[in-house]
């Protein structure tokens, strides 16, 4: 069944310049076309496939069934595809990736008014050999993680129990689309409020990648640009608080040595839909800085985040327990190892993380 996080929204947004209805209907003329003249000669459908992350044989379908196809003719060569119907595809692909069945997204892409003069031109750029071939919108993602090592090669991010906004994430990712991302989960949060997002949307997806790197090495790039697009939009939830309802302070903190800090952004976004303020201080917090801040600004409650194994010191969260006023230290994540010094709280998933912390709080 399709859970609300899944539907689609009523007005998926997209990055090109549109003309307004009352601007009257588009004035796209062959040979006028943002920046497909002259030198500029247009698209073939293997660059438009791998500027948007999708098979040649996908773009060939929605041109046959739905006239999303190449505008601009030229003798003795092959239609090319101009700036306008790069834009139109683009929007295509958002709106699917959305969820969206595929004819409703081309009628509306295909009802897009565009202002040519907004776009860039587009000019095909030759792939070299050694580039990553077009990326299939049916098979990149798997739910099974059995078929993972199935079809392997990178190509896939296994999934399990994946739903459509997921996959869609997935999809985004592996195309490299950091808007699209954003836009899925945006949406998802919407919806469903941070920590469902995180658990139900991020985690998996997040994981999924991390897998992809460990058996395939690749996709470094991907997980770059999800990591980007979740930690643009937490961080956009996270400061839409204005008017935070703790007097106490909050500290989140990565271990020593962390580069990970998502999960720290996961908890100042929960606590934020929870009014809860609190003062982030990034990844990689070194020990002596840490107690340092504690002294500083005696918070209620501090966080501190270790992903990686051999990133973390036990000694620091001892140090902070021996601190007085003695705040509530809550340590999370699979980079701790060994027991938790005494009166140390090992939290396991974001929401004992956030009621743990507004519980110090007294909320
Ligand atoms: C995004 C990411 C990155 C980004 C970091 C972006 C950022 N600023 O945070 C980048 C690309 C920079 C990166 C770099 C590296 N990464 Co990295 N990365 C990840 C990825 C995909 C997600 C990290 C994350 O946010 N995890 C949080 C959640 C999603 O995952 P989790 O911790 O496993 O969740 C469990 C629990 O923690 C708990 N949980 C979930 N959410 C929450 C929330 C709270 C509050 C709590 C308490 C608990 C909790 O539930 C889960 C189930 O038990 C992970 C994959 C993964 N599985 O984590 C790899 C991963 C952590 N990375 C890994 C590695 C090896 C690296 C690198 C060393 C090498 C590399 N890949 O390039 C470098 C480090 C570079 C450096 N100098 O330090 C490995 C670590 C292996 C290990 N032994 O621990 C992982 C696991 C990938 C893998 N499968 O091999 N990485």
């Amino acid at each position: 069944m399709k859970s609300p996080a899944d539907a689609r929204p009523a007005n998926a947004s997209h990055n090109v310049r549109v003309v307004s209805e009352s601007s009257g209907p588009e004035q796209v003329a062959e040979g006028d076309l943002g920046g497909d003249r002259g030198s500029a000669p247009g698209l073939t459908v293997a660059a438009v496939a791998r500027r948007l992350g999708v098979a040649p044989a996908t773009l060939r379908t929605w041109d046959r069934r739905y006239g999303l196809g190449p505008s601009e003719h030229r003798a003795g060569s092959h239609r090319r595809y101009s700036a306008v119907d790069l834009a139109r595809l683009e929007h295509m692909r958002r709106l699917v990736l959305a969820g969206l069945p595929p004819g409703d997204a081309a009628r509306e892409a295909l009802a897009l008014n565009v202002d040519p003069s907004s776009l860039a031109p587009v000019t095909d750029i030759a792939m070299s050999p050694s580039a990553t071939p077009p990326l299939t919108t049916a098979a990149p993602v798997v739910d099974d993680p059995s078929s993972a090592s199935r079809s392997g090669g990178g190509q896939v991010v296994p999934i399990p129990g994946g739903t459509p906004a997921s996959r869609g994430l997935a999809r985004a990712a592996l195309a490299l689309d950091g808007m699209a991302c954003q836009q899925i989960i945006r949406e998802t949060m919407d919806r469903r409020g941070v920590v469902w997002t995180w658990d139900h949307l991020l985690v998996p997806v997040l994981t999924g990648v991390g897998q992809r790197w460990e058996t395939s090495g690749r996709g470094i790039d991907v997980e770059h640009v999800l990591s980007d697009s979740v930690h643009a939009v937490l961080a956009e939830r996270t400061r839409e608080l204005k008017d935070p309802q703790n007097a106490r302070l909050v500290l989140l903190a990565g271990a020593d040595e962390e580069t990970h800090f998502l999960p720290l952004w996961a908890v100042a976004a929960a606590l934020a839909e929870r009014r809860i303020g609190c003062r982030m201080l990034g990844a990689r917090v070194p020990q002596e800085t840490l107690l340092q801040a504690v002294r500083r600004t005696g918070p209620a409650a501090v966080f501190v985040w270790a992903q990686i194994p051999g990133s973390a010191r036990v000694q620091v969260l001892a140090d902070l327990a021996t601190l007085r006023p003695a705040p509530t230290v809550l340590a999370g994540g699979p980079g701790w190892t060994g027991s938790p010094p005494p009166g140390i709280g090992v939290t396991t998933d974001l929401t004992e993380t956030v009621t743990r912390l507004a519980r110090a709080l007294g909320m």
